[in-house]
């Protein structure tokens, strides 16, 4: 049982329950940490993908397409686009060096990725200068031989190099031992479509007609002063958001480089659009009083003739005044309404942008909102881990930016 993880500066499953001191599980002596990738089977090597290089960004999302994340029944596969790479992985502080792939020698082919991005990450009062790990992916042919350890390793050596002891990764695997647990939701747009692609059952007793009828929305949106986000808006949102996350036991703190980057939409860029991000300007004061943000991630359906790609909407960020945090007159029933507008309105935009299902997980506020505005909860879960820190378990969902 978890051969390779128990060798690792991980919790164990079964330790006390007790609170524990939080911090590192050992200091890594950096002239301790090796110079060079340790040894791969034969007939294969490292190699530290471009993705600048159109070509190589091609190669890791041909691998991705083809064998990354699908669901148990196989019926679905995460479709991520190179617009979405490029944004999930040239990030602020990005570094080729943490874009590791392996190649056959003979054939030049890429069969095995891992990746890493830097992240200031705060657990509680601490603040960890850490990596994002994602996007680990094995051709199907290479399965189950143990590459998955070698390359967690290499990545591992490749943080450490870079004075980086600590990292955050989430997976749908149960491994030793998830930090918090968050649960997938799903809120049917185009009900029709999920039903034929076999991703929405027809209740018992209920009828497609009615099913339509139930997850119907409006044409507009109805927040007085909500617009697309602007350059202007940057600042706005970063101290809006830097606040709101401040009362969340996990959370990374963002700099206003890394706002632009996930969160504002460039209209002049010749990529697709992967982020729509929303703010609301209160006229007065030109304050940004609420923003709120989704990304999108295409899957693959496997076996279908009628549907080849499901366009799923991801919750992202958003933030609020009307919270108590923020706003003291504020109570939780003010938060819990603005919410429910706020993410009703995303709703509406994700219709009117073609999305055929919008997801969320179970962190931040969603309990607030996720049943009014009639999510239905998946089979799905993620799990967040981390890496060379011991914490104590945080409940109720944290928000990492790896949950994408
Ligand atoms: C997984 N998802 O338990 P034990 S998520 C971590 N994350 O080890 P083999 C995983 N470990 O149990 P395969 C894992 N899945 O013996 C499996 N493992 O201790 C462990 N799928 O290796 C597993 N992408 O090579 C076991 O398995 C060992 O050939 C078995 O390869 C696994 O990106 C995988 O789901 C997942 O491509 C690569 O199945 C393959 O099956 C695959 O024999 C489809 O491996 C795509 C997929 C995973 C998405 C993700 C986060 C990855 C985090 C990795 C851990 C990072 C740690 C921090 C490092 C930086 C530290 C600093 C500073
Ligand atoms: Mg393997």
């Amino acid at each position: 049982q978890y051969k390779f993880w128990a060798t690792q500066p991980v919790p164990k499953f079964g330790e006390s329950s007790e609170k524990i001191v939080e911090g590192p599980f050992k200091i890594i002596e950096p002239e301790q940490v090796p110079k060079d990738p340790g040894p791969l089977v034969d007939g294969f090597e490292w190699v530290t993908m471009d993705l600048l290089q159109d070509g190589e960004l091609e190669e890791v999302f041909q691998l991705l397409s083809g064998h990354y994340v699908e669901d148990d029944e196989a019926m679905f596969r995460f479709n991520y686009s190179k617009s979405f790479l490029k944004w999930a992985l040239l990030s602020p502080g990005w570094t080729k060096d943490w874009h590791v792939g392996v190649r056959a020698s003979a054939s030049r082919k890429l069969v095995a990725f891992i990746s890493a991005i830097p992240v200031a990450l705060r657990v509680r009062k601490k603040v960890l200068k850490a990596s994002e790990v994602n996007f680990l992916c094995i051709h199907k042919k290479l399965r189950a031989k143990r590459l998955a350890p070698v390359l967690i390793k290499e990545i591992t050596r490749r943080c450490y190099r870079l004075g980086t002891w600590q990292a955050i990764y989430t997976g749908g695997v149960v491994l030793p031992k998830p930090v918090s647990t968050c649960r997938y939701f799903h809120r049917s747009i185009d009900w029709q479509k999920l039903y034929e692609v076999g991703f929405s059952p027809l209740p018992p007793n209920s009828k497609p007609q009615y099913q339509v009828r139930k997850y119907a929305l409006p044409d507009h949106t109805a927040t007085k002063n909500l617009r697309a986000m602007e350059e202007k808006d940057i600042d706005g949102v970063l101290e809006l958001l830097k606040s709101y996350l401040a009362r969340f036991e996990m959370a990374p703190i963002f700099t206003r480089d890394e706002v632009e980057h996930w969160l504002l939409y460039k209209k002049d860029s010749t990529d697709e659009q992967v982020i729509w991000s929303y703010v609301v300007e209160d006229p007065a004061t030109n304050k940004i009083t609420d923003f709120f943000s989704f990304y999108c991630l295409e899957s693959s359906v496997i076996n279908n003739s009628a549907h080849k790609l499901v366009r799923a909407a991801y919750l992202f960020y958003y933030a609020t005044t009307a919270c108590p945090s923020l706003t003291p007159s504020s109570t939780r029933t003010d938060l819990s309404k603005r919410l429910n507008e706020l993410v009703n309105d995303a709703l509406i935009l994700a219709k009117k942008y073609k999305f055929d299902v919008f997801n969320a997980l179970t962190l931040l506020d969603n309990n607030l909102f996720l049943e009014q505005q009639k999510f239905g909860a998946g089979d799905g879960q993620l799990h967040y881990y981390l890496y060379n820190y011991n914490a104590n378990p945080i409940a109720g969902g944290v928000n990492a930016r790896n949950q994408i």
